[in-house]
Order: structure tokens, then sequence, then C-alpha cells
């Protein structure tokens, strides 16, 4: 091959490769500090020391990133997109050291300048584009994705805003302030100013014959790339985030501008810069605002193209696609994905309609994440056609395919037709989004096996009649062992490495060899270290708690963790009531008799989304019965009770080491999978749960007895809760020991009575959620925790062989059953 420009040695003798010793390391570092940053070493800070640190560690990045992506345009593999709304990343320094093998070098070569990575690290702001589970999921997926050299790439938005940060008002109430994290700098972004694409909004659109249209007309934007690069672990393998910025087509629309509208002339850019402003803060929930369906359209026009573009550059024909390209929605959001590429084919490609039906059915896959109804999206006709009315008839001509295809499998059957069409019949009518994903895709899969069941018998019922439950399957979720192991756990995966005699790479790769410390777990001297790492890690959250919040936490008790997203369906209140029900009991005792009790320090973390007033209230109350209980001397060394504000991946890095025990109390069938339940027990903790998402997969893995059950089961749900609307039995009958503490809530115990009584209402009136059916239960089952722990070494025991069995839950498996059984795409790297 010729070379492309200029003097080839010259070239090629300047290129640079990763700085992989110590004084090149140190070199880019001081480099950077000397012209990215323009500072000194007599005024470099921390923040700046992290700043030069990360670009170094930057350079090195995109070095193989440039060499993966060029070697995906050469080999021409098969790719798979993965569209999500909601990227959690977190923050990305440790990760890159970790994934480049760089950490041990890195650490010294900063000391040697004078600071601490450790310090450095917690300057860097987490990236928290992302609601709860669903977000993170998508994280943990890209690395995997990379560090299985998968040709694996994400789309999402780049907003401006991530979720809120979470303040506590003097009231114990949550207040809401923006996340300005690109405040500083980010070094873990490429703006790609050449790779922009025009989104069209509004409009009209005019159909012609052929099933084609022309929409023109309305408003366009512009979308900008900004790409983050995806280190695999211990691989040059280096994927690629692409976030999209939306802009203004012009800076000013000359036309208003010449007419002398200024005022207008300026609004245009400001409505086109707000497109990617900010992250919706819901999780399932939906509000059907018209920004929120902005946002997906342009997101998926954005992408769609991108993606198009870059088939197109293959050279192949068009009836191709579907062997070069898969696209995972994940959950609805990117559901317009369907009509866009739709369009694309017929009105762009000159695509025949039953063909690009073909094409586009053979291409996208459809992962749900919920089945709350609350979370299922729809959206107004009547909106839909204002702002993409080329997408309305196509969505319309979709609904004409159900139609045959349901009349012909079930003729004259009007009510199911009713059920599975596109539109929703009403004032306004509605689009089901759902139903459009699960016709527009391949196959469609829940996130656990009691989940995906439950798709298959609730949401998608009519579509398994229709399609075959071959269609419906099942991809446990999984999370990454390289963040939530050796990253905020460093000690224990150092033991677990010392004590299996295996480098680290080999069980950070291969999970299921930590089956390898079952054979320690009667060792006493092994046992040892796993309860000293335990308590080193129970300290270092501590620290934190009291570098933070000037708090002080007695770490030789019983660490109980609940950190997730505040929703009645995972039952933070039923936690609450528990702890009043401990209090009492504790004021009930003698002093003699508390001093047999197991001392607990139970910790919440979470937000709420900031229209859910139910959730808001539940951590007020928390924050305020925190006061009183932590002020009472007669139980305050048997029972503490925090509320750790602005929960974040970072802080969930330090508490989920430190756990004894977490909370995963959902009401049965409500939690698809959860994630954070696999986190905890990588980590050594222990669970106590409902019968509910991946808990039971954890229980099948670690064995019944490992875990602490309780409740109801999925089955019985409905029917309690039709007992519950028709004959309704008040509190004080079905359940006195709660209805004592709903009363001394009531009666204004905590502070502010009255206050609460619309939370408490909720459990009197419907109880939807069972709390009622559980409490005693749940209950017992603490008391079991509280016995199991009174037994020291057969606790850690249990948490040796928790640990040891997590091997399923690698995000690394769940990735292979991706890319296996859906995406169809291989394992390539760079040589
Ligand atoms: C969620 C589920 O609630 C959660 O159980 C699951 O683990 C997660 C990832 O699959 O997806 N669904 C929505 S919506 N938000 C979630 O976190």
């Amino acid at each position: 091959e010729k070379w492309p420009r200029g003097d080839e040695k010259a070239w090629k003798t300047s290129m640079r490769g990763l700085d992989t010793d110590i004084p090149s390391i140190t070199k880019s570092i001081v480099g950077h500090v000397q012209t990215s940053l323009a500072q000194q070493a007599h005024n470099l800070d921390d923040l700046g020391a992290y700043q030069a640190a990360a670009l170094s560690v930057r350079d090195n990045l995109i070095l193989n990133w440039n060499e993966t992506q060029m070697h995906y345009t050469r080999k021409e593999p098969k790719r798979a997109y993965y569209l999500s709304l909601e990227f959690l990343m977190g923050r990305t320094l440790d990760n890159a050291l970790l994934n480049l093998g760089l950490k041990p070098k890195y650490d010294d070569s900063i000391s040697q300048l004078g600071f601490r990575l450790e310090d450095l690290l917690e300057q860097e702001r987490d990236a928290a584009l992302g609601n709860g589970g669903l977000g993170r999921l998508a994280a943990c997926y890209l690395d995997s994705s990379a560090s299985q050299e998968l040709p694996v790439w994400g789309y999402g938005l780049r907003y401006k805003y991530g979720i809120f940060q979470q303040l506590i008002a003097p009231d114990g109430s949550q207040l809401e302030a923006p996340d300005p994290w690109l405040e500083h700098d980010n070094p873990w972004e490429l703006p790609r100013l050449d790779v922009t694409y025009e989104v069209r909004f509004y409009g009209h659109s005019e159909r012609l014959d052929n099933m084609k249209a022309v929409w023109s007309g309305g408003q366009e934007v512009l979308a900008m790339a900004y790409d983050t690069m995806i280190p695999g672990y211990e691989t040059k393998s280096t994927n690629n985030l692409r976030l999209w910025e939306s802009k203004p087509k012009r800076g000013f629309d000359l036309q208003s501008f010449n007419a002398g509208d200024y005022e207008r002339a300026v609004e245009s850019s400001n409505s086109a810069a707000a497109i990617t402003s900010v992250l919706y803060p819901n999780d399932h929930t939906t509000f059907g605002k018209e920004l929120r369906l902005k946002q997906q359209y342009f997101w998926t026009a954005a992408s769609l193209a991108d993606i198009m573009r870059r088939f197109k550059n293959l050279g192949k024909p068009i009836s191709e696609f579907p062997d070069y390209v898969a696209i995972q929605l994940n959950d609805t959001h990117p559901t317009l994905a369907i009509p866009e590429l739709m369009r694309i084919f017929v009105d762009e490609e000159d695509v025949p309609w039953d063909a690009a039906w073909q094409l586009v059915t053979n291409t996208f896959f459809f992962t749900n994440h919920t089945v709350l109804p609350e979370a299922l999206e729809k959206w107004p006709v009547p909106l839909m056609q204002n702002l993409l009315p080329r997408h309305m008839q196509i969505i319309f001509d979709i609904t004409e395919i159900v139609v045959s295809v349901v009349e012909k499998k079930f003729p004259g059957d009007r009510e199911r037709l009713a059920r599975m069409s596109l539109i929703e019949e009403g004032y306004p009518q509605n689009i089901r989004m759902a139903n459009l994903a699960c016709i527009g895709t391949r196959k469609v899969n829940g996130v656990a096996e009691l989940h995906s069941e439950l798709v298959r018998l609730t949401i998608m019922k009519d579509f398994v009649d229709l399609y075959g439950v071959s269609k419906f399957s099942n991809v446990t979720n999984g999370i990454t062992p390289r963040r939530w192991l050796d990253q905020c756990n460093p000690r224990l995966s150092n033991l677990i490495s010392e004590t299996l005699k295996l480098p680290k790479a080999v069980f950070l790769k291969d999970l299921y060899k930590l089956e390898g410390l079952l054979q320690f777990a009667d060792d006493p001297a092994f046992q040892k270290k796993w309860a000293a790492v335990k308590q080193s890690n129970k300290e270092r959250l501590a620290q934190h708690v009291q570098t933070t919040l000037g708090l002080k936490i007695n770490t030789h008790a019983m660490f109980d963790v609940q950190i997730k997203r505040l929703h009645e369906y995972k039952r933070q209140t039923l936690n609450i009531m528990g702890v009043i029900h401990r209090y009492l009991t504790l004021k009930d005792m003698t002093p003699a008799e508390r001093k047999k009790v197991n001392p607990k320090v139970v910790l919440f973390a979470g937000k709420a989304a900031p229209g859910y007033y139910v959730a808001k209230l539940t951590i007020r109350l928390i924050v305020n019965v925190a006061r009183i209980i932590n002020a009472d001397a007669d139980t305050k060394d048997y029972l503490q009770l925090y509320f750790l504000p602005d929960y974040s991946v970072s802080l969930a890095e330090v508490l989920i080491p430190a756990s004894d025990i977490s909370q995963h109390i959902s009401t049965a069938g409500t939690e698809a999978s959860g994630t954070s339940n696999m986190k905890f027990c990588l980590n050594g903790g222990l669970l106590v749960g409902t019968v509910d998402g991946a808990n039971i997969e954890i229980a099948e893995e670690v064995g019944e007895q490992n875990v602490f059950f309780f409740g109801h089961l999925t089955p019985a749900v409905e029917d309690l809760r039709y007992k519950h609307m028709y004959h309704p039995v008040p509190v004080e009958q079905k359940c006195p020991p709660l209805a004592r503490v709903l009363n001394e809530v009531s009666a204004g115990r905590f502070g502010d009575g009255g206050v609460y009584e619309p939370l408490l209402n909720t459990i009197r009136q419907h109880d939807y959620y069972l709390l009622t059916e559980d409490f005693d239960s749940y209950i017992q089952a603490l008391k079991l925790v509280d016995e199991a722990y009174q037994d020291r070494t057969e606790w850690i025991k249990k948490s040796i062989r928790t640990t040891a069995k997590m091997g399923k839950f690698s995000s690394d498996r769940a990735i292979q059953d991706y890319a296996q059984e859906y995406w169809n795409i291989e394992s390539t790297k760079p040589e």
C-alpha cells in the first residue's frame, strides 16, 4: 500500500507508543501540567494533578482506541450497538488504570511527584448519566464487551446535567440541585466536531406511492458526537461510547434576524440546546413530556444515521444490513429507532416496504426492564403526529402489519386485536411503545428468570400466543467484577488472589474461578483474614462518613444496608418500619436484656424522583427517625440509623464492601432483577430479601441456607391485592406490631406529627405493596439474621461461600449470552 502523504519515515519515526514505564509516565504527567493545564509544580493542587494524570492516561487510551477502531474498519466484523438513554459510568480514572494494567506504575509515578493516587482518584466527579440499575447495567455491559474484545459501541446522550445532586433540608426532606458535571473539563471525552448529523422535527410528510413519503419543513437541529473510550481489561481492545449533543443548526435564524426579530433568532438556538440539557430523573415512570420524546428521537436518529454511514462505507448491498449490524434497544426508550430505520430504508434507500420490514426486524433486539405498568411508555398520537409526522404514518402502517397477522392467526378476535394494536384507543389515542418494540425486533428478553417469565405471562402474553415462546427469553443481568470487586474492594481481591494462588486477572476474567474459595471456607486462618477485610472496609466507610458528614459510626456493629432508588415497590418503608419496631422493642427492654442484643447500624441511601411525593416523604421519615434514635442514650449502643445523602456509583463503591447484610425486599414480582444484590454478595455480604428478581438465582447459586428469604411469593400477590381491595382488614387486626409502629409515627414520636399521614395511609388503606402481609415474616427474617450473626464463625463461612458462588453474575457471562444468542457477533482484536 502507498503511504498516504508526506515523508513516511518522518511519520513512522515520530509515532508514539503507550507510556508503560515509570519515567515516561512521569514525563507525560508533567508535560500535561506544563502545557495542557499551563500550571506549575509549586501551585499544583490535587485537582490539577488529577487532571494531568487523567490526560496522560487518556493519551494511552486513545492510542489503543485508534488501533481498535482501525482494526474494526479493516476487518469489517459484524458489530453490535447498545442504545441506552442512560449510562451510569461513575468515575473513570481508576478503572482505566486497572484495565490498562498501569495502576502500580501510575501510583509510583504520582508519589514521586508528591501526590497520592488515592487522593487524586477522589477528585474525579462521577459521570452520572443515569437513574439507577438500568443505567449502571449499560455501563457494566460496555466494560464487559471491551474486555471480551467484542465489537460493541454504546450510543447515548451527552446530558449537560446528570442525575440531580441530592441535599437534605433541615426538616429532613430531599432537595434537588443541578449536577453540572462538565464544569471542570472532562478529560474522558473527545469532541468530534466533524461527526455531525442534522435531525428534523415537526414539518409535514407527504405520501408518495410505494409506501414512500417526503418529510420536509419544520425545524432542524444538529447532533454532534462526543466519544468516550471504553478500555477492555488486560487487552488493547478499546471500544467507543458515542454520546450526542444537540446544537442549533445555525447560530441564529438568519430570516428572523433580518426581520429584526433578534429574540426569536436567539430563541431557536436555545431550544436546540435544550434537547440534551438534562437527564429525566424518573425511574419507572413516564411523564409524556414533549422534550423527552424529542430526546428520544434526536438520539435514535443521530445514532442510526451514524450506523448507516458506517455500513455504507463497507460498500455492501443494503440487503446485508443485518449481517453487519445488530442493535439492542435498552428498554423502550429507543423504540423510535424502528420507524426511523423504516424511514431510512423506504424513503431514502428505496427499499420496498416489505423487504425493509424484514431487514428491520432482523436488526433489532429488545430488552424489557420492568413489568410495572407506570413504566410502560405510551405517547399521545397528537404529540407524535405534530413532532414526527412521518414516523406517525409509519407507525400506522406498521399497525396494519399487526392487524393482518393477528387477523390471520386469530380471525375475528377483536379484543385481542385491540390489546395488541400499536394504538390504544382513548382521548387521545396513545402509541404503545412496548408493542412496537416487540413486533419490530427479532427477540425480546427480560433480565432475570422470574422477570422473563412474568414478561411472557403478562405484558407480552398476546405476543407469545402470536409468535410462539421462542422469541421471548431471558438474559440474567450481571455486574463487572473489575469495578465491583477489584476496584471497590482491593483488599478482598488481594486476599482472594493470594489464597487461590492465582493472579487477579484469572478470576477477574473468569469469575467462576472464585469457587476455589469453597475449600478454604472452613479454614480458621482464612476466616480470620476474611473477617479482617470486612472490618477494614467498615472502618473505611466510617471514615468516609466521618469526613463527609461529621457522623461517628459504631464499627463494631453489624452493618445493614439498603441502597437503591426510593420507590414504594422497593419498600424502604418496610425497612424503616422494621427499624422503628426494633427501636420500640429495645426501649421495652431492661438494660440487662439490651446487653444481649446484636448491635446494628442501619444505613440507607438513594434518590427519589423530584415529583414522587410519597418516596420523598419516606426519606424525610428516615432522616427524622435517625435523629431521635441516634440521640437516645438507652439504645444508641445497639441501634444506629443513617441516611447518607447523594447516593452515587462512587458512594456505592464504599458502602457495598462494608455491608454485612443488605436488603432487597421488593414486593414479590416487582423487582425485575436488581443488580446491587449481586454486588453485595460478590463482596461477601449476605442478603435479606423477598423471593424476587435475581435474588432467586443468587439463592440457587449460593444455597438457600445462605440467604434470608421472607414474604409472600409472586403467585400470591395478585390474590392478596384483590382481597385488600374488596375485603379490607384494618392494620390493627392484621398486624398489631406494625399498627403500633404506624401509630407512634402518627403520634409524632419522631417529630412532625401529621406530615407522614399520606405515607402511612398508603399502608393503612390499599397497601398495594403488601407491607401488612409481609411485616411479620420480615421481622422474623431479621431475627434469624441476628441469631446467625451471633455465631460469627458460621457467618463468615456463609460469607465466603456466597462470594465463591457468584461466578454466574459476571456481566462477562451476560454479554456473551447477548453476543452469541442474539447479536451473532464474535470477538476480534487488534494484533
Ligand atoms: C430496572 C429494574 O428495576 C431493576 O430490577 C433491574 O436490575 C435494572 C436492570 O435490568 O432495570 N428497570 C428499570 S426501569 N430501572 C431499573 O433499574
